[in-house]
C-alpha cells in the first residue's frame, strides 16, 4: 500500500491557486490511484476557527476530501500551530479519523512516528507556552463559545502579533531541537519520524533515526508518499501543478526508512 503525506499547506481565502492545485490533487488521486490512505499532518488551513464556520471558499476543499474518502480512502488528520480548532463535526464533513498530536504507524519496516512538529521547537519558549494556552481545552472551549466575528478578530490579532515576533526570532529558534525528537522517538519507541511545520523540506539521518521534514505550500506544492519503505518527497511550482498535475511533480528526495 502506498501512503500519502501533506503539511502546511495553509489554505485561506488569499491563495486561491493553493486551493485549485490541491482540489486538482485530491481529484486525482481519487481517479489515478487505488485507494490508499492520506495523511493531512496539520496547518492544513491558515487559521481555523471552527467547524460551525464554513466560508464559501473552503466548499471545494471540502468536497474533494470528502470524495476522495467516499471512493474508499482513508483519510488521517493531525492538528498543526494554526488549525488546532479543527473538531469532530469537520472530521465527519470530510470523512476523516483525528489522530494523535504524536501518532504511530506500525509498518514491516518498524514503526513511524507521526507528528507536526512544532512540539519539538524548545528554543522558541515563548511559543511553547502560546501553545500550552491554545490547545488547551478550557481556552478553545472559550474561544468557541465567541461568535464567529469575533474569533476572526482574534486570529488575525494573534497573526499580526506572531509576526511581530518573528522578525526578532532567528532561524535556529524556529526550527527542532534534535533532542527533543530522538526523545519523542525513544518514548514511542519508533525509528523514523514524519512531521513538517519548519518549512524545511528534507530528510535527516543521524545513523539511528530518519527524519522526515515534510514541505509547505507556497511558491511550490508538496507531495510526498511512502510505498514499501521508500520515502518519496517531491514538488512542483504552482503554476506546473495546474497545468500538468501529478505529472509536474519532480522528486527532490528519497530515503529508505
Ligand atoms: C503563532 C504565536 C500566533 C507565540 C487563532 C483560531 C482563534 C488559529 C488561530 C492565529 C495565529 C496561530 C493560529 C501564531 C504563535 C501567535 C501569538 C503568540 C508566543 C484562532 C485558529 F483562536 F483566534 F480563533 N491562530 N496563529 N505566539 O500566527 O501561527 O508564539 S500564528
Ligand atoms: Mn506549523
Amino acid at each position: 500500500m502506498t501512503r500519502f503525506f501533506i503539511s502546511d499547506l495553509h489554505l485561506s481565502d488569499k491563495r486561491p491557486d493553493l486551493i485549485r492545485a490541491f482540489v486538482q490533487m485530491m481529484d486525482e488521486l481519487k481517479t489515478q490511484k487505488t485507494p490508499s490512505e492520506l495523511y493531512l499532518l496539520g496547518d492544513f488551513y491558515e487559521a481555523w476557527i471552527g467547524d460551525d464556520y464554513q466560508p464559501e471558499w473552503n466548499h471545494p476543499i471540502e468536497l474533494a476530501l470528502a470524495e476522495l474518502s467516499q471512493a474508499g480512502w482513508q483519510i488521517y488528520f493531525l492538528h498543526g500551530n494554526r488549525d488546532f480548532l479543527i473538531g469532530q463535526a469537520w472530521l465527519a464533513r470530510i470523512g476523516a479519523t483525528l489522530l494523535d498530536e504524536q501518532s504511530e504507524l506500525i509498518l514491516e519496516e518498524g514503526k513511524l512516528l507521526l507528528a507536526h512538529g512544532d512540539e519539538y521547537c524548545l528554543a522558541d519558549t515563548e511559543y511553547q507556552a502560546f501553545r500550552r494556552t491554545v490547545r488547551s481545552t478550557a481556552w478553545q472551549e472559550q474561544i468557541l463559545s465567541l461568535p464567529v466575528e469575533q474569533r476572526i478578530a482574534l486570529a488575525a490579532q494573534l497573526r499580526n502579533d506572531s509576526q511581530a515576533m518573528a522578525t526578532e526570532k532567528t532561524m535556529s529558534i524556529m526550527d527542532v531541537t534534535e533532542q527533543a525528537v530522538v526523545e519523542s522517538l525513544q518514548q514511542h519507541k519508533c525509528t523514523a519520524i514524519i512531521h513538517g511545520h519548519t518549512h524545511r523540506p528534507d530528510i535527516h539521518l543521524n545513523g539511528q533515526y530518519v527524519r522526515c521534514v515534510l514541505g509547505d505550500w507556497d511558491s511550490k506544492v508538496w507531495f510526498a508518499e511512502l510505498k514499501q519503505g521508500q520515502f518519496t518527497q517531491s514538488n512542483a511550482s504552482v503554476e506546473a501543478f495546474l497545468k500538468q498535475g501529478l505529472e509536474a511533480l519532480q522528486t527532490v528526495h528519497q530515503q529508505a526508512l
